[in-house]
């Protein structure tokens, strides 16, 4: 079975909408015929300043809300980044590959960086993207299903693949970005050109799936439309009526054609209310069963050290070849 890799920010106590259907619903299918390794990407999550005990809170959290997803822990192995010291070991070898122009171009890295300016932003945040290029190669998947904001990072992904099967001997897998392109970028509600996102966006413009479901439904009720009335796909003129049809054919599995017909003459306020009720019907059997498994910490906890020696024992033996490929001296 074809192996799949991906990983998610503990960087908030909930993951929103744009997670859920740009990357985590992808995880939870992949499930069915592949060999899927998920991590929490609690390294990279300290690239900006994070509180110990919460960043530890967020990372049982994020265990709880992919196994309420959906993420079969039978079937895949999920895992804590930190626990695995072979992700910063590749990380190393692969930063003395990457050029340091090749880095600067990481626009995620100008994008965050802009608010504190260059000087304020710690080396972390700038070379995240080689660490993910390690946290990916380790385990040689075939495929990394993420959302469209990822694109380039995995384009340095295979690049530093590819440079070193190049200089050494051929070890990784030039792995596939696996991006749905429907629900590659979701947007913010209130400011629907902009990615929906946890550090970016407003209380207003983010749909967090552990929010109570009355707030969500606020939310979608209120969210920006535009200038019109009708109910017509067009992310150029209408990004806001766009996002929130993309969100709705993506929970309900209808296509955006089929709802447009169906919202012919109806207006905004119809469609918003009855995607208002649909979005509660999703997040509050997840919402319960989340809190559910928050109560059982013991259970979580053992999820992951079983996934933490799966996943080890697939990274320490590439690294192995890695190391010895590289010339460093193995222990005796
Ligand atoms: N708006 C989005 N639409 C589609 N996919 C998205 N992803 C994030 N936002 C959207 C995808 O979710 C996965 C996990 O994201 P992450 O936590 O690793 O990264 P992120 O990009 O840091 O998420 P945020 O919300 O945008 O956080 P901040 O604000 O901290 O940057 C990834 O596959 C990502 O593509």
């Amino acid at each position: 079975r074809p192996r799949v890799l991906s990983g998610i920010q503990p960087t908030a106590d909930s993951f929103h909408f744009g997670n859920y259907l740009g990357a985590l619903r992808q995880w939870v299918h992949l499930q069915e015929d592949h060999q899927p390794f998920f991590f929490i990407a609690d390294m990279h999550a300290i690239t900006v300043e994070q509180d110990p005990k919460v960043l530890r809170e967020r990372c049982l959290r994020a265990a709880a809300q992919l196994l309420a997803m959906g993420v079969d822990p039978e079937r895949s192995a999920i895992f804590v980044q930190s626990q695995i010291p072979a992700h910063a070991q590749l990380g190393w070898v692969l930063q003395c590959l990457t050029g340091f122009g090749e880095a600067r171009r990481m626009t995620q890295f100008k994008d965050k960086s802009a608010k504190g300016g260059e000087g304020a932003a710690s080396v972390g945040l700038f070379t995240y993207p080689i660490l993910q290029a390690a946290d990916i190669l380790l385990y040689r998947p075939h495929y990394v299903p993420v959302g469209e904001d990822q694109r380039q990072h995995l384009e340095l992904t295979r690049d530093l693949a590819q440079r070193f099967n190049h200089r050494y001997k051929k070890t990784f897998r030039l792995p596939e970005p696996y991006i749905l392109k429907s629900t590659a970028k979701i947007t913010d509600l209130q400011d629907p050109t902009a990615k929906m996102s946890k550090s970016a966006s407003s209380p207003g413009g983010i749909i967090e799936m552990l929010d109570d479901p009355r707030v969500s439904a606020k939310k979608i009720r209120s969210a920006v439309t535009d200038s019109g009335s009708e109910v017509r796909f067009d992310p150029e003129e209408k990004p806001g009526i766009s996002n929130l049809l993309t969100i709705h054919a993506a929970l309900t599995g209808e296509s955006v054609t089929a709802l447009e017909e169906q919202y012919a003459g109806r207006g905004y306020g119809d469609f918003k209310k009855d995607l208002a009720d649909i979005v509660v019907d999703v997040v509050t059997p997840f919402r319960d069963r989340t809190l559910e498994l928050l109560d059982d910490q013991a259970y979580l906890t053992s999820v992951l050290t079983r996934g933490h020696e799966q996943a080890n024992a697939v990274a320490e033996a590439t690294l192995r070849d890695v190391f010895a490929r590289v010339g460093f001296v193995a222990p005796a």
